[in-house]
């Protein structure tokens, strides 16, 4: 049977409407069997950060921004996850940097790669743009991971100067950084591996980062001397100030 959607009145639409995409994701054979858990954990983080774009996470956001406007060769390396849930504006990113997407997932099989190119391709046509969508012919591997989560294109992440990571996993954004790349991070949780090792890690919702760098790409930010592990603090500070004042 399938499950009732509620009204936008209610207090949790949003996040109803987030998991409703990607179990629509799941059954299309787009994402890993494991997606909903990893949402769910998002999901928990998110609670901690009262479902909002925090002050650091803004700021983090425009870094990002800014660093990807200025790289030479940056590409948005998106896994299943972060394709289910915002697809559109990811292509409305590439489109406006002018740089592809590589679709680039840790359980790799014939199956959901087809599956991710076939969305993708087919919201670029219905959105009439025309980014380049790699991923689908790995030619390269990242140095220092086994197996098919190290493929990737030569003339994508193999040699781009910055790459944007949504919901990267901690290996694989080591390995980017160890090969001299910029590695910009979007993960819901301050500890992960993935957002300490990043050069910059905004931790907020993948949807709502997505959205906000629509908005801010366009008015060029500059780079400023970023420390991330400031960032990652004030994510922390956020998330103990909030938890304290429920139990006042
Ligand atoms: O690459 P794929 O498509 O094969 O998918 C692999 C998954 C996502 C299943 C895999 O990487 C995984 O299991 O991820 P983890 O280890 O659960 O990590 C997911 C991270 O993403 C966690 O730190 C979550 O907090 C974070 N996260 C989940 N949903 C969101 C998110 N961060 C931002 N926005 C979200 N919506």
């Amino acid at each position: 049977m399938t499950e009732e959607i509620a009204d936008p009145s209610h207090p949790r639409y949003q996040s109803l409407m987030m998991r409703k995409k990607v179990s629509d994701a799941g059954a299309k054979g787009m994402l890993a069997e494991s997606a909903m858990i990893a949402h769910g954990r998002g999901e928990a983080f998110d609670y901690l950060l009262s479902e909002q774009t925090i002050d650091s996470a803004f700021a983090a956001t425009k870094e990002v921004a800014a660093r990807l406007v200025k790289a030479k060769k940056p590409v948005l390396s998106l896994n299943g996850n972060a394709i289910a849930l915002a697809a559109r504006e990811f292509l409305l990113i590439a489109s406006q940097l002018g740089c592809p997407i590589e679709i680039n997932i840790f359980y790799r099989t014939p199956q959901r790669m087809g599956a991710l190119l076939a969305h993708l391709k087919l919201l670029n046509t219905n959105l009439d743009l025309d980014v380049e969508i790699l991923g689908g012919v790995p030619d390269a591997r990242i140095p220092g991971l086994e197996g098919p989560r190290a493929a990737c294109q030569q003339k994508g992440i193999f040699e781009a100067d910055t790459i944007l990571v949504p919901l990267e996993d901690g290996d694989r954004c080591e390995a980017l950084i160890a090969m001299g790349k910029e590695v910009l991070v979007i993960d819901l949780n301050p500890l992960s591996r993935s957002a300490r090792t990043g050069t910059v890690a905004v931790v907020d919702e993948v949807t709502r980062v997505a959205k906000n760098l629509v908005q801010l790409i366009p008015q060029k930010p500059e780079i400023t001397d970023w420390n991330n592990d400031q960032a990652l603090q004030d994510a922390l500070n956020h998330i103990v100030k909030t938890m304290s004042k429920k139990f006042e």
